[in-house]
């Protein structure tokens, strides 16, 4: 049966997708593979102390407005990304939502009983604030919230 599916009430805690998050062993070689075999453009590169992190964005066509792809490698074997790379596969590793204030978001999701990673936002790509919902409380996807600067 087909029908017109009723439109759900205005929730403007998620304003979209800000990026795909994917894990990687070696940045400078996914880095390639993203650009030269598939064709999106490197935007941006940095260095996350706080995540002991190094990351690459990128985008398409579009790729001042459209949701981009950040590429993830451990800066060291303590990070977290080095955790996952030791127990699963590179691959998709978090999905991140864009919002307007990281805090009164995940005060929201901590009241509707979701457990959020840090008590207050911490620093992410180009000064944003993140925070993350736990994969085990979100359908077993990391999820994370951006507050961009
Ligand atoms: N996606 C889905 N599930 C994941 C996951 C991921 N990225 N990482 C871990 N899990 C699962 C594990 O498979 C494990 O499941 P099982 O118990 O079924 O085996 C469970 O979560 C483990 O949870 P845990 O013991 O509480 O924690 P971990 O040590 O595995 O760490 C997490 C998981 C999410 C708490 C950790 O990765 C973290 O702190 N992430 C937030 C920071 C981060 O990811 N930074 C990099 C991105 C920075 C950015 O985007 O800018
Ligand atoms: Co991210």
């Amino acid at each position: 049966m087909t029908g017109s599916v009723p439109p759900s009430p205005a929730d403007p805690l998620l304003l979209g997708v800000d990026h795909v998050g994917l894990a990687v062993a070696d940045l400078d070689q996914a880095v390639r593979f993203h650009t030269d075999v598939l064709g999106l453009v490197l935007l941006h590169r940095e260095e996350n102390d706080d995540q002991d992190i190094v990351e690459a964005m990128l985008g398409g066509g579009d790729a001042t407005s459209g949701t981009q792809i950040q590429l993830l490698a451990p800066r060291s074997p303590h990070s977290v990304l080095a955790t996952f790379l030791d127990r699963s596969r590179p691959g998709l590793h978090h999905i991140a939502y864009r919002v307007a204030d990281v805090e009164s978001a995940a005060q929201t999701f901590r009241r509707r009983g979701l457990r959020l990673l840090y008590d207050r936002g911490r620093p992410g790509t180009r000064g944003s604030r993140i925070n993350f919902v736990h994969p085990k409380d979100a359908g077993g996807v990391l999820t994370e919230l951006v507050q961009p600067r």
